[in-house]
């Protein structure tokens, strides 16, 4: 059986962590989970959980760390057998910590992008809400303004990429991630990268993960 490996994906709000995790799934073959996916999720299943959620993640608030680690550490406990990448989790120091009593983490990538680029995509950007299926107006156009590519039904704007619910995400991340990396590299896992554009980074991040799980990836194409 192929070695386990796991890693999680950094960075602030609109750097890429869930673009590049989808094209690390695609191309390491490793199980993918996001920890923004599951919250709406949550919140679209309208249960009492989903209800406390949507307060936080409206206001472009962290949700709190307990529930974060009651809604993902279960998951990981299903995958004792795979390979996984964690994107968007965790985010704060009580986070990691719950996370490394469980899990040794292999690799950390963690993303460098300017205020003013992450700024510009997140105020672009449009879902498929039942798929989570994710399009910027310039970079991952829908092929038809306004609807899904595969289900032609609408797309919306998320409550948290409206633009006062952005500066707090933005304001937020900065300092509770400090403590998460500075945790990381004394452990020695994490790996930065810095750039404006996602397709400029990819390759640098899949070389590295070609050299860590001696493999060549599945998919060498850039799909999103
Ligand atoms: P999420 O869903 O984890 P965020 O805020 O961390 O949300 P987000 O916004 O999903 O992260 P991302 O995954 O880093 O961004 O980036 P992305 O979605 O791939 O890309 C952003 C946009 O830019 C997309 O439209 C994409 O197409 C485009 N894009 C990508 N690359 C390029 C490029 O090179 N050029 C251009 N032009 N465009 C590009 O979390 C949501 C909320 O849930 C809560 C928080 O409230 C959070 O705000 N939450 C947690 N709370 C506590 N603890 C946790 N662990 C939490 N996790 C989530």
């Amino acid at each position: 059986m192929a070695k386990l490996f796991r890693a999680a994906i950094m960075g602030p709000p609109g750097s890429g962590k869930g673009t590049i995790s989808k094209r690390i799934a695609q191309s390491f073959g490793l199980q993918y989970l996001s920890s923004g996916h599951y919250l709406r999720e949550s919140i679209t299943a309208n249960t009492e959980a989903g209800l406390l959620v949507k307060t936080y993640v409206e206001r472009g608030m962290l949700v709190p760390d307990h529930v974060m680690t009651s809604l993902m550490l279960p998951r990981l406990e299903k995958l004792s057998s795979h390979r996984w990448l964690l994107d968007g989790f965790p985010r704060t120091l009580p986070q990691a910590l719950a996370l490394n009593n469980l899990y040794q983490l292999d690799l950390v990538i963690s993303l460098n992008v300017p205020y003013s680029t992450l700024s510009e995509r997140l105020s672009d950007r449009w879902i498929h809400p039942a798929s989570g299926r994710v399009y910027n107006m310039g970079f991952n156009p829908p092929r038809v303004q306004g609807k899904d590519d595969i289900t032609g039904e609408p797309l919306i704007q998320h409550d948290d990429d409206k633009p006062e619910a952005l500066m707090a995400r933005l304001r937020h991340y900065k300092d509770v991630a400090k403590p998460v990396i500075d945790l990381y590299k004394s452990q020695g896992i994490l790996h930065s990268f810095s750039g404006t554009e996602t397709d400029r980074i990819w390759p640098y991040i899949n070389s590295l993960l070609s050299t860590k799980l001696h493999i060549q990836p599945l998919d060498t194409s850039q799909t999103q």
